[in-house]
């Protein structure tokens, strides 16, 4: 049986400490399809269709990688896929709090799909989207906290607003 696990996510934009669980998660499941939700309630800076190109560009060295999009729940959205787990990344303990209700409500509405957890690399423990925009909104510099296809779409971004 193949397993396959989906990495949901904002991912607005993807950084270094989405790609560090993405890679590991790839290394652990035959097959990880990271999935981009519209997160309405987060104001995105980019597309659905820009943050999709993104991660594409990111994950070429990764080939049971593949890149999806949803606008639904993501139980219906795994349940779809025919896939045994969620994947979700942890930095700090309000991370916990959030994830923890998620998961329960998520286990609610379908017991058959498990959430995994992964703790951060410690280096990339206090890198986030929002730290992300932030910097570079000021012109500071982000190539240490993102791929260069993502900090030149920053740029592009941040020139248009
Ligand atoms: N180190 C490790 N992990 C990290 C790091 C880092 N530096 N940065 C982010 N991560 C992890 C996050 O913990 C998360 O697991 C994943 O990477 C994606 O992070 P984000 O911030 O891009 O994505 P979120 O947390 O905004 O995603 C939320 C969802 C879109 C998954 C959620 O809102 C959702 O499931 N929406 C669909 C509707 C639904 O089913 N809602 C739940 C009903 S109970």
């Amino acid at each position: 049986m193949t397993r396959l696990a989906i990495c949901p996510g904002s991912f607005d934009p993807v950084t270094y400490g989405h790609l560090d669980i993405i890679q590991r998660g790839a290394k652990i499941f035959d097959h990880v399809i990271v999935a981009v939700f519209n997160n309405q309630s987060k104001s995105p800076l980019f597309t659905v269709e820009e943050r999709i190109d993104l991660l594409e560009k990111c994950t070429t060295d990764l080939p049971n990688v593949t890149i999806d999009s949803s606008n639904g729940l993501l139980m219906d959205y795994a349940k779809s896929k025919n896939a045994q787990a969620v994947i979700r990344g942890l930095r700090a303990v309000s991370d916990f709090e959030y994830e923890m209700q998620i998961t329960s409500m998520n286990r609610k509405l379908n017991k058959d799909i498990e959430t995994f957890f992964m703790m951060t690399n410690n280096q990339y423990s206090f890198l986030s989207s929002s730290i992300v925009k932030e910097i570079a909104k000021y012109r500071g510099n982000v190539s240490d906290l993102v791929p260069d296809a993502v900090e030149a779409a920053l740029e592009r971004k941040f020139k248009q607003l």
